[in-house]
């Protein structure tokens, strides 16, 4: 018997055949900035078929990796985060939430997708709340040094005070990836507040710089964000030696190891997003943001 199958009937069984052709001459966004000068792709919403990379990446059975920190009272945001990261994040993809506290008995085991694991691990608090942001460069590079090369193929290192309200899919994955800060992609770079003090391993001096990337959120190959860690925990223990603190602790560092190792895929701040500002029409959706907090009552 000869099978006959409507064009719609096609579609259903391949969805990932079927796709719009791409137009040379048609820009899918005219509005942003979609590429960097050196050439690396800028994610937004409307510039990308997750079908096509579904159908890439899929296949290859990767597995991502996030860590996030849960320090002091920085616990209560996890379960939120877990729930909307269980919703929207990867989605058909293996996942492995690597969650840093210093109280692990209070991460309430979440209930995860199957190939999705949790995994609560034990860390130091610090007296200060710089001192816990600064210090996850030194620990995700240690956690990646101990890894077995399988465990994992990529990862990404997110704040934990945020939440997933879209879909973040394999869009994001690239050999290192940085995200731009919500606070500073429509300013002049004379604004951003990179390190000014020559004498921090952060310096930026005025009329460098390409973009204010967020610490809330990178990520990228394991190898990769292994050596970036390193090197940021590095600098950062230069200044310390020094009597110094970056004006905004391992973001600084963060921006200054982007300038001249310039990551190959950069987020927009769809993926870093701060609810308290209005949303310009650019900003098409919101995948991930920061949650409201009481900065004076949380850091105590
Ligand atoms: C900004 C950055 C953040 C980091 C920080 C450094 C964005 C959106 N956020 O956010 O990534 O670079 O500046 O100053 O770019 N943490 C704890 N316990 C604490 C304090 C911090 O677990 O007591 C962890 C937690 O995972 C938190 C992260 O460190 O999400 C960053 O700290 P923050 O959220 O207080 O930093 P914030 O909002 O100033």
């Amino acid at each position: 018997m000869k099978l006959q199958y409507t064009e719609e009937k096609l579609i259903q069984l391949f969805p990932q055949l079927f796709y719009q052709q791409p137009r040379v001459l048609v820009p899918k966004r005219q509005d942003v900035l979609t590429v960097t000068p050196w050439l690396a792709p800028i994610v937004w919403e409307g510039t990308f078929d997750p079908k096509i990379l579904d159908s890439a990446y899929r296949p290859l059975n990767l597995t991502i990796g996030v860590t996030a920190f849960a320090v002091g009272k920085y616990t209560r945001f996890v379960r939120r985060f877990l729930e909307s990261a269980e919703q929207h994040f990867m989605q058909g993809y293996q996942v492995n939430y690597y969650i840093f506290t210093d109280s692990p008995g209070s991460i309430v085991p979440a209930r995860l997708q199957r190939g999705r694991r949790l995994l609560a691990l034990p860390v130091p608090s610090f007296s200060s709340w710089q001192e816990i942001s600064m210090r996850r460069m030194e620990t995700i590079s240690r956690h990646l040094a101990r890894l077995r090369p399988a465990e994992l193929h990529y990862l990404f290192c997110l704040d934990i005070d945020m939440v997933f309200h879209n879909p973040w899919g394999p869009e994001t994955l690239g050999d290192m990836v940085a995200a731009i800060h919500p606070g500073y992609f429509t300013v002049p770079r004379e604004q951003f507040p990179y390190e000014r003090r020559s004498s921090s391993a952060a310096f930026i001096p005025e009329g460098e710089g390409d973009f204010y990337y967020g610490g809330a959120v990178f990520g990228g190959l394991v190898s990769k964000v292994y050596e970036f860690t390193k090197t940021c925990h590095m600098t950062i223990l230069a200044d310390k030696a020094n009597g110094i603190m970056a004006a905004w602790q391992e973001e600084s560092h963060l921006n200054r190891h982007f300038l001249t190792h310039k990551p190959s895929k950069l987020l927009s701040p769809e993926y870093i997003w701060d609810d308290r500002k209005p949303k310009p029409p650019e900003i098409r959706l919101v995948r991930f943001s920061t949650v409201e907090k009481n900065y004076k009552e949380i850091r105590n």
